[in-house]
C-alpha cells in the first residue's frame, strides 16, 4: 500500500473515531478501517462502554473478507481481557495481514503488548502514521492513564477586552449563540464539567451537556462543583437533574453535607484549609475515570487552578464588545512584579465562531509550586 493510501485510510479511521467522542467514556474512542486490494472491507467505532471496540465492529462489518487485510486503527488494538475480550485475539482469529495504528495506548495493561502480540503473531505492524491527530481525539484518556489525572480544559467567555462580567456579577450573555453551542459540544465530549460555589451561588447553571446535534448515546458529563465550605445550597438547579453531582469540599460538617446527599450530591472530602487542595480535585477526578474536564469557573478558581500548573489548556470566546476597566476579569492571580514573571501562552487554533472569536491556548510555563 502507498504512504498516501495508508494516510487516506487513517484520515478515515480517524473520523470514524470522531463519532465516539460523547458516547465512549470512560473508554478512549477508537476507528477501525478493514483494507483489502485497496477496498474498504469493514470498519467501525467503539461502541459505548461494554459494547464491541472499533476493531470487532469493523471485523463483524468484513466477515470473512477481513481474511488478509490490512486494519488501520487509530489506537493501538487492546490485549487484555477488560469488560470485552482481546482485539488482538479477533484480528488473528479474523486472519488480517497488517496493522496500522496511529498510537499506542498507555494503559498499562497494553501499552505496546498488543502490537507485540500481533508481531510475534506473524502480522506485519506499524505504529505513528497521524499519531498527532490520534492524540488530540483522545487527550484525556492518555493523560488519566500517563499522569493518573484529567486533561483540564478551562472555559471563558468574555469582552474583548477580557471581562467576563460586570462589577454587579451580569455575565449574561457576552457571547452569541454559536458559542454557546459550541460550549455545549465541548460539554458532550468532556467527561466532567467542574466549577466552583461561586459560581454556582451566582448562576445557579445546570451544569449538563444539551447539544443541538445530539448524538446518540451521548454519556453526559459528570457535574463537579468545588466547594470547600460546602456552601452550595441543597436547592441547587443542578441537583435536581438526571445524573451525578459530585461535590469536593474541604468542611466535612455533617450538618451540611446531609442536606446536600439527601437532594443526591456525592460529596468527596479532600485536604485542604481553607480551600480545597485542587491537584487533589483532578487526582480523585482520575480516580473516577474522568478523562477530560471542561471548567466553567470564575476568577478565583480559575485563578487558582492557572497559579498551580492544571490548567491544560484555555478555551476562550472573545466577543466584540469592551466592558471597561472596572467590569471582572478572568484570572485572580498574585500581582506581578515584573513583565518576565507574567504566564505566557501558545496559542494552537484561533477561529471565529458566529460573530465571536474562539481562542485555544496551553498555558507554557507554571506560575507557582
Ligand atoms: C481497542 N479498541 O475501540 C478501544 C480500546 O473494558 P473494555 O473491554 O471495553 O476495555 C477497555 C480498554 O480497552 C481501555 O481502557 C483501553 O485500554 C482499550 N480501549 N481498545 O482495542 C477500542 N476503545
Ligand atoms: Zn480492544
Amino acid at each position: 500500500m502507498s504512504p498516501g493510501a495508508d494516510r487516506q485510510f487513517m484520515a478515515r479511521a480517524l473520523g470514524l473515531a470522531r463519532k465516539g467522542l460523547t458516547s465512549t467514556d470512560p473508554n478512549p474512542t477508537v476507528g477501525c478501517v478493514l483494507v483489502r486490494d485497496g477496498e474498504i472491507v469493514g470498519e467501525g467505532w467503539t461502541a459505548p462502554v461494554g459494547g464491541p471496540h472499533a476493531e470487532r465492529a469493523a471485523l463483524a462489518a468484513a466477515g470473512a473478507s477481513a481474511r488478509g487485510s490490512t486494519a488501520y486503527v487509530t489506537l493501538e488494538p487492546c490485549c487484555h481481557q477488560g469488560r470485552t475480550g482481546p482485539c488482538t485475539v479477533a484480528l488473528l482469529d479474523a486472519g488480517v495481514a497488517r496493522v496500522v495504528c496511529a498510537t499506542g495506548d498507555p494503559n498499562p495493561l497494553v501499552n505496546g503488548a498488543g502490537l507485540r502480540a500481533l508481531g510475534e503473531a506473524g502480522v506485519a505492524v506499524e505504529q505513528g502514521l497521524m499519531e498527532q491527530s490520534a492524540h488530540e481525539i483522545n487527550k484525556g484518556y492518555i493523560s488519566r492513564m500517563t499522569r493518573g489525572r484529567p486533561w483540564v480544559r478551562s472555559k471563558i467567555a468574555a469582552s474583548l477586552d477580557g471581562r467576563t462580567a460586570l462589577q454587579s456579577g451580569e455575565s449574561k450573555w457576552i457571547t452569541a449563540d454559536a458559542a454557546r453551542r459550541d460550549v455545549h459540544r465541548w460539554r458532550a465530549r468532556s467527561s466532567a464539567v467542574l466549577c466552583g460555589v461561586g459560581t454556582v451561588l451566582a448562576d445557579d447553571p445546570s451544569l449538563n451537556a444539551r447539544p443541538d446535534d445530539e448524538a446518540d448515546g451521548l454519556v453526559q458529563p459528570l457535574r463537579a462543583i468545588v466547594d470547600s465550605a460546602l456552601r452550595t445550597p441543597p436547592s441547587a438547579h443542578t441537583l435536581s437533574l438526571p445524573g451525578e453531582v459530585v461535590i469536593f469540599t474541604a468542611a466535612n460538617a455533617a450538618v451540611r453535607r446531609a442536606p446536600l446527599e439527601a437532594a443526591g450530591a456525592r460529596i468527596e472530602p479532600v485536604e485542604g484549609r481553607p480551600r480545597c487542595d485542587l491537584g487533589q480535585v483532578l487526582e480523585r477526578l482520575g480516580e473516577l475515570e474522568v478523562n477530560d474536564v471542561w471548567v466553567e469557573a470564575g476568577a478565583t478558581l480559575n485563578g487558582a487552578l492557572l497559579e498551580r500548573g492544571l490548567i491544560d489548556e484555555l478555551v476562550l470566546y472573545l466577543a466584540p464588545r469592551l466592558l471597561g476597566d472596572d467590569a471582572r476579569g478572568m484570572f485572580s492571580l498574585a500581582p506581578l512584579a515584573s513583565l518576565a514573571e507574567s504566564l505566557e501562552l501558545s496559542i494552537d487554533d484561533v477561529r471565529r465562531v458566529g460573530p465571536d472569536l474562539r481562542i485555544r491556548a496551553r498555558p507554557g510555563t507554571v506560575l507557582a509550586p
